[in-house]
């Protein structure tokens, strides 16, 4: 194919490409030891609203936003009508909704893992809860990070422990409506040093295979030892067709929340690539694309912006591998001439395409140049600077 045709083809293909943001990349988080408070931060959720909106005016690709139950609807289901009002004054849709098993006292040894029944009923109550707010709000996806884990050997029985994950979980996917899913996130350590409940894609991957065809694995980018091979994993859960979605971030070292693509590109590339192998439209478009990230050091727009177009980067560089040539050379071991052909789309600079695809679409040409012309930074951090100068953010 002629390189014109190719980049014309990609430019339709990175139509159907979205990412939703979460609710508190826009809030005041940071590390264990503090956050470096921001005066624009949002601090309401219609605040979170606004600036998902501003960043899908200037982005086109992020119609969405992931919401934390807990932080952003504490009344539970009660507080639906007021998002949906958001909602409609926003012109952002309610994303996946997650519940929130982390936060409470009471989960010091656990949630839906602990040893005591009624706090475990607490927790499912919890999860209820959360399915019951996706239904209200049209949410197709509960999006699950279980934080329960243990920090000494012998103080739990790792064993009881996988029943009663099991139990709940179950009960959480039978309440779901057809069409809606629950997307299982798994992280190998913290807050739980010893163990976590969840700790890998095989385990979530067996939950989900034990409570119901509802059930996905959500890959966390973040939540992996160093060195693994991610794309591996996708590409097993693709084949076992439970690849539910992901958060994305990057990180150094753990699960450092950094935005996506900072540290190693490549790798976001390669997780595309695997994805964009699978022949089935189904399992593909089933892939949800969620961020799930801390600012602390950057400014929380410029971060979002930010983090779009280098996923919309990356995407279009994954779309332009030629894989039928891939796949020949694959057949014929060429070793390097296949690695080539991959680095080939990789090292292709589609800055200039995503300009030309944005120019089509109405969009700013230079989303994060737009962000900062627009005086939007200013205008809320005017607005919002002395109550967020109020806070405190203290470790101990
Ligand atoms: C966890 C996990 C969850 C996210 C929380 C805030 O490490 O990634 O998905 O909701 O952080
Ligand atoms: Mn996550
Ligand atoms: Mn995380």
């Amino acid at each position: 194919m002629r390189v014109e045709d190719r980049f014309e083809r990609v430019l339709g293909q990175l139509d159907s490409f979205v990412i939703e943001i979460p609710s508190w990349g826009f809030a005041n988080t940071g590390t264990r030891f503090g956050k470096f408070l921001q005066p624009g931060a949002a601090g309401t959720l219609e605040e979170k609203f606004a600036d998902a909106a501003q960043v899908h005016n200037l982005t086109g690709a992020t119609p969405s936003l992931a919401l934390h139950v807990l932080w952003d609807l504490p009344g539970g289901v009660k507080d639906a009508p007021k998002v949906k009002q958001l909602v409609s004054r926003y012109g952002v849709r309610a994303g996946s909704i997650n519940p929130n098993l982390f936060q409470d006292q009471e989960y010091k040894f656990g949630s839906i893992c602990n040893p005591d029944a009624g706090i475990r009923r607490k927790a499912v109550d919890h999860l209820l809860d959360s399915v019951e707010i996706a239904k209200a709000l049209g949410s197709q996806d509960v999006s699950l990070w279980v934080a329960d884990g243990s920090n000494y050997p012998g103080a739990q029985s790792i064993r009881r422990r996988i029943e009663w994950l099991e139990e709940a979980l179950r009960t959480a996917h039978d309440a779901l409506d057809e069409g809606q899913r629950l997307l299982i996130e798994y992280k190998p350590f913290e807050p739980a040093f010893y163990f976590t409940d969840i700790a890998d894609w095989g385990m979530s991957a067996s939950l989900a295979g034990a409570v119901g065809p509802k059930a996905f694995v959500l890959v966390d980018t973040g939540h992996h030892y160093q060195s693994q091979n991610i794309e591996q994993i996708v590409a097993w859960l693709l084949h076992l067709r439970l690849l539910g979605g992901f958060h994305f971030n990057d990180r150094r070292y753990a699960d450092d929340d950094l935005t996506i693509g900072s540290i190693d590109p490549y790798q976001v590339f390669r997780i595309f690539h695997e994805i964009l192998n699978e022949r089935d439209k189904n399992v593909t478009d089933a892939v949800a694309y969620m961020i799930d990230q801390s600012h602390n050091i950057k400014g929380k727009l410029e971060a979002m912006v930010q983090t779009v177009a280098t996923a919309q980067e990356l995407y279009a560089k994954a779309l332009l591998v030629d894989r039928e040539r891939l796949a020949e050379l694959q057949a014929a071991a060429k070793t390097v001439e296949a690695e080539e052909c991959l680095r080939d789309a990789f090292w292709t600079d589609v800055r200039p395409l995503l300009k030309t695809w944005r120019e089509r679409r109405g969009l700013p040409a230079d989303p994060l140049k737009a962000l900062r012309e627009s005086g939007y930074v200013e205008k809320i951090e005017r607005e919002r600077g002395a109550r967020n100068a109020a806070l405190t953010s203290s470790y101990a």
